[in-house]
């Protein structure tokens, strides 16, 4: 491949709100394009992952280039496919830079959603050049002319939209011709300094790290020697090359261009996303915007359930980082559960995910504990005991991210807990319903705006740590389905909050322990012991199993010694039925944590969960 002339280059992202079809949008253009040959096309042929082909959602942006003609004019097509789930928003933002313009996708029979919102302002405050596009035209429930209107609110401009079915084709030439010319041709000299934005990477455990990137200024050839800017990196450059969407090798990458640069970089913590990359010998003097670090906002422990495997957690925890850096760990002990590490996730789709690969990819059984937010702490006088060595900040503060860290209850003097602003769209006739839900997760009101037919946009801000557990199931059962959120980060408040242990036997289970709100824990405590009575199998004693906040008991239930061992009842009898039910109390066993001297199966782990709320 030689290099082309920058003007004819066109960088977009396809942005929309989750399912609303961007992956299937992809595919039409790699059809239509003749990039992928239609018997190689799969339905979201990008989505390559087999987590991403099993939930039917993409986890992580994909870019591809394609070649596209018209009138004898030939151009280049650099496309990123976006994920639309909240968790992944800092995929979508790290996209947006590599891009001169994109695809804002509404489906049509949902209409505009939060993420619409949330990701077209994104891409508006980047100076993007947006094309609304109206999606799943075919549906016999679409509204297109609703979805236009509504686009024309959020986006403040009535800019016409292209009305497609990703699934037919119908309308995606047209589109491809929109694309040519309204998106803006990148700049850049060929001659200049190089500057290239590294905007995702992964581990080969061939070629070593491969950094995909998008150059500006000056252009990246095999055989240069590169320095990533703010890092100091130096290495040679052994192969540039574009993804189409196999990586094919290129000559060179010149402005404008996106493709992938491979350099022998063995340890990926080399490479940062947001870097740039420039020539050692000729630098440039300033680097690319680059992004502001992702920071996790769910934390949670994971602990292998045989102890056994924890070099294999954490040789498991290591790789995995190489291909999803966005999780932070750490590593952790706990009294109850032994060693195990300390996670921080985007949100709690990707804390799933995360555990999901873990234990297939690595063949684990794990434990999760309850996942939480990062309070801050001032306590009065003493340092914060247990947590990591920190230094209070000006008004005396430490981070908290676990709550076995906090410090006993009367040395506390102050608890501050994230808080983030929500950004809900709904119908209107199921405002009041999602208004309560909010209410109830101590959100406060701050903005409605009716948007075309009978749509609203409310504005809340509501402490963070309400959100995390199952605010998304909940928002879409009082909705019907109908409403869908977007959030950020809003600061700290102070907040009433307790830690609430769980004694099982007189024990605190430290894995068991939640921060809370004091107005709840008694309500969940009763649940969470009336919970873990039915899971804990009974034991030769009776266990008193209790919940404990700010030093009282504020639950307790008791669960009576065992009757019966397991193979009494058919003593006597024959032998392979008396193995299998031997076998089957030893795999049940397997499954087990021994607390002290009581047995807790993994679900009280999972039963936490979900008596948060
Ligand atoms: N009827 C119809 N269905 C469509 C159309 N486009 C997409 N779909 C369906 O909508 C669902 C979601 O499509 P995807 O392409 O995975 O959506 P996405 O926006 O990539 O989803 P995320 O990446 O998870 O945010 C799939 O079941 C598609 O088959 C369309 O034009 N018409
Ligand atoms: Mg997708």
């Amino acid at each position: 491949m030689s290099l082309k002339l920058p003007m004819k280059i066109r960088n977009f992202s396809i942005i929309a709100h989750i399912d609303h079809g961007k992956s299937t949008l992809a595919d039409r253009l790699l059809e239509e394009t003749g990039t992928v040959p239609r018997r190689q096309l799969r339905e979201q042929t990008l989505d390559s992952m087999d987590l991403e082909r099993e939930r039917g959602i993409t986890i992580k942006a994909k870019a591809v280039r394609m070649n596209y003609s018209r009138g004898g004019e030939d151009y280049i097509f650099n496309l990123i496919d976006t994920p639309g789930h909240v968790d992944f928003s800092y995929e979508v933002a790290r996209s947006l830079g590599a891009c001169e313009g994109v695809l804002l996708l509404v489906d049509a029979s949902q209409g505009v959603e939060a993420q619409t919102v949330a990701h077209a302002h994104l891409a508006q405050s980047l100076g993007l050049k947006v094309i609304p596009v109206i999606n799943k035209v075919d549906l016999s429930q679409s509204d297109a002319d609703a979805s236009e209107e509504q686009l024309w609110e959020i986006l403040k401009s009535p800019i016409s939209a292209e009305r497609v079915s990703a699934k037919t084709g119908l309308g995606v030439e047209h589109l491809l011709s929109r694309i040519a010319d309204d998106i803006p041709a990148p700049g850049g000299l060929p001659e200049a300094p190089p500057a290239a934005l590294i905007f995702d990477s992964y581990y080969d455990s061939f070629r070593g790290v491969v950094m995909y990137v998008r150059v500006f200024e000056g252009s990246l050839r095999a055989g240069m020697k590169m320095r990533l800017f703010s890092s100091g990196f130096v290495s040679d450059i052994e192969e540039v090359g574009c993804m189409t969407p196999k990586p094919v090798k290129a000559d060179s990458l010149g402005p404008g261009e996106v493709g992938y640069v491979i350099a022998g970089v063995k340890d990926i913590h080399q490479v940062h996303v947001g870097d740039t990359v420039t020539d050692h010998a000729r630098p440039v003097l300033k680097s690319l915007p680059g992004y502001r670090e992702a920071r996790p906002v769910v934390f949670a422990s994971i602990f292998p359930i045989v102890p056994a495997d924890y070099p294999l957690l954490r040789a498991a925890i290591e790789k995995l980082n190489l291909s999803d850096s966005a999780f932070h760990y750490q590593a952790e002990t706990s009294k109850a559960l032994g060693f195990g590490f300390r996670l921080g996730f985007m949100g709690l789709l990707h804390m799933e995910i995360v555990k999901e690969r873990l234990e297939r990819e690595f063949n684990l059984s794990l434990i999760v504990t309850s996942p939480n937010v990062v309070y801050k702490v001032k306590s009065r006088g003493r340092a914060v005991p247990g947590g990591p060595a920190q230094t209070p900040d000006e008004e005396g503060y430490v981070l908290v991210d676990n709550p076995a860290n906090f410090p006993p209850y009367g040395d506390i003097a102050d608890t501050r807990e994230p808080s983030v602003k929500v950004t809900i769209v709904t119908p209107v006739a199921n405002m009041e319903a999602v208004m309560n839900l909010l209410k109830d997760r101590r959100g406060e009101f701050g903005r409605l705006e009716h948007i075309a037919n009978q749509r609203v946009i409310v504005e809340y801000e509501m402490p963070l740590g309400e959100m995390v557990v199952d605010f998304y199931d909940k928002l879409k059962s009082v909705s019907k389905g109908y409403a869908s959120f977007d959030y950020e980060m809003a600061g700290y408040r102070s907040a009433d909050v307790v830690v609430m242990e769980i004694l099982i036997h007189g024990t605190p289970v430290d894995a068991l322990s939640v921060v809370t709100h004091k107005s709840k824990a008694q309500t969940q405590g009763r649940l969470l012991c009336e919970k873990l009575k039915e899971i804990i199998p009974r034991q030769q004693f009776e266990i008193a199993i209790q919940a404990r906040a700010e030093g009282k008991i504020i639950a307790r239930e008791t669960k009576p010694a065992m009757r019966k061992d397991v193979i009494a009842k058919c003593y006597g009898g024959d032998i392979t039925r008396k193995r299998k039910l031997l076998e089957r109390q030893k795999e049940g066993k397997r499954r087990l944590k021994n607390i002290g001297s009581v047995d807790i199966p993994q679900e009280a782990f999972v039963a936490m969960l979900k008596i948060q709320q």
